[in-house]
């Protein structure tokens, strides 16, 4: 097989960038290691920022997202006794939007559908070769056991932080930064309409909790717990029961109300960021690259931002002949990654409860500061809704 641009892995990156290639008249093969069923209901993130949701909008994706998604001014910051709404669109003039990773997956892969793009998915045994060369390639077995061979101009790393792109730049041009936390989340997903309007972010004691939600009628929460925990030691109802504590079930009539879970899954939480993102005709995009706490909510943002950066710079490099925005793309996107990771990062501190009494005082005088300052509370709203693709 031959095509223009090699994309590995069919997550919301490889997808994104297959629709940005086709806009522009790039032909891609898109490989995929799980199946499409399997991709397709990964539960994962839920917020899109005003720049995805624009670029979303742009390229014909976002009509359903406008029609079914919800779009949130803002969201709750809470401690024991105290809850503020943070109101983004009048501190920086930008909102966010509710709609999870599944539906913007369920929408990529339609348009794909409508395009005629090439899949491979259920693929086994995906190797990089050559990659900085002129002719890099890949080589897979496919879906019936068949061994392939897909020779591309460039090969675009999006295969998530477990895929075998980053390793294909070589150890000794590569740097990777990253943070272990000292603590995981427990994520459910339930048949129970959301007991808040917008997103309740709580620091408490106990650990830390967060309210989201997929749609009218299906919930999503989390909460704080050890690193290795067995989710067989969290029943429906002790989860249901650290939910209604931390989140403040009781205070000021504010009612928590539980339902049937339908999922349940425990986070490791972590920060990477591998440099650079490029290496000869290898280019990596989203969480291949980088890896955010989910505290901030960046990473589907981030992975988004990635490619609305490289689509352009491979056109210019396949159809213009100019190598100036392809050899600039690691910097530019590590510009946005830094910062995101910062965010995400600071946002994760604040809000998880450690074993130092003194970090939990620090919490909650920087937890007052945001909520009370509007010059804090714009900082933490301009990173949360998205700072500009062009940052
Ligand atoms: P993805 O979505 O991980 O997609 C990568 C794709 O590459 C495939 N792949 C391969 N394909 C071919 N050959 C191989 N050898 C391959 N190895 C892997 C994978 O099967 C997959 O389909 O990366 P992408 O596109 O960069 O998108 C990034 C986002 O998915 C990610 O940042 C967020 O979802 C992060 N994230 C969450 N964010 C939130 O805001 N809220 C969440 O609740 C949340 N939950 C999560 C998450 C990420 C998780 N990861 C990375 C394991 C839960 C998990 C478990
Ligand atoms: C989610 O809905 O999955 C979600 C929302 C906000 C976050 C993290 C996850 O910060």
């Amino acid at each position: 097989m031959r095509t223009e641009v090699a994309i590995i892995g069919a997550g919301p990156a490889g997808l994104l960038l297959s629709h940005l290639l086709a806009a522009d008249g790039i032909d891609s093969v898109v490989l995929e290691v799980r199946t499409r069923e399997y991709v397709e209901a990964r539960i994962r993130a839920g917020i899109l920022e005003t720049s995805t949701v624009d670029l979303l909008d742009s390229v014909g994706l976002g009509e359903r997202l406008r029609r079914e998604g919800f779009e949130h001014r803002g969201i709750y910051l809470q401690w024991p006794e105290e809850r503020h709404h943070l109101d983004f669109v009048d501190l920086v003039g930008r909102s966010v939007w509710v709609y999870g990773q599944t539906e913007v997956t369920k929408d990529l892969g339609k348009a794909r559908d409508a395009d005629g793009q090439q899949f491979c998915y259920a693929i086994t045994d995906t190797e990089l070769h050559d990659v900085a060369t002129d002719r890099p390639h890949v080589t897979f077995v496919d879906s019936d056991g068949a061994a392939q061979r897909l020779d591309a101009d460039v090969i675009v790393g999006c295969d998530g932080s477990f895929g075998p792109s980053r390793a294909a730049i070589p150890e000794r041009t590569r740097q990777t930064w990253g943070r272990e936390y000292p603590y995981s989340w427990l994520g459910i997903l339930a048949d129970v309409a959301p007991s808040t309007d917008e997103l309740i972010y709580a620091w408490h004691p106990d650990g830390f909790a967060l309210h989201s939600m997929r749609s009218a009628s299906v919930s999503r929460l989390y909460l704080q717990v050890e690193p290795g925990t067995d989710i067989a030691q969290w029943s429906d109802d002790r989860i249901w029961d650290a939910l209604a504590v931390r989140l403040g079930h009781g205070q000021d009539g504010w009612q928590l109300t539980p339902g049937p879970i339908t999922d349940k899954s425990v986070l490791p939480m972590r920060s990477v960021v591998a440099e650079p993102m490029r290496h000869g005709r290898l280019f990596l995009a989203g969480d291949a690259a980088h890896i955010v706490p989910p505290t901030g909510a960046k990473g589907l943002n981030l992975a988004v931002a990635d490619v609305a950066v490289l689509a352009p710079a491979l056109q210019a490099l396949l159809r213009k002949n100019d190598p100036g925005p392809a050899d600039a793309y690691s910097d530019t996107a590590l510009r946005r990654v830094w910062r995101c990771t910062h965010f995400s990062w600071w946002m994760t501190t604040m809000l998880h409860v450690g074993p130092d009494p003194f970090d939990a005082q620090l919490q909650q005088s920087q937890l007052r500061w945001v909520t009370t300052s509007e010059a804090a509370a714009a900082g933490l709203a301009e990173n949360y809704a998205g700072l500009p693709l062009e940052l």
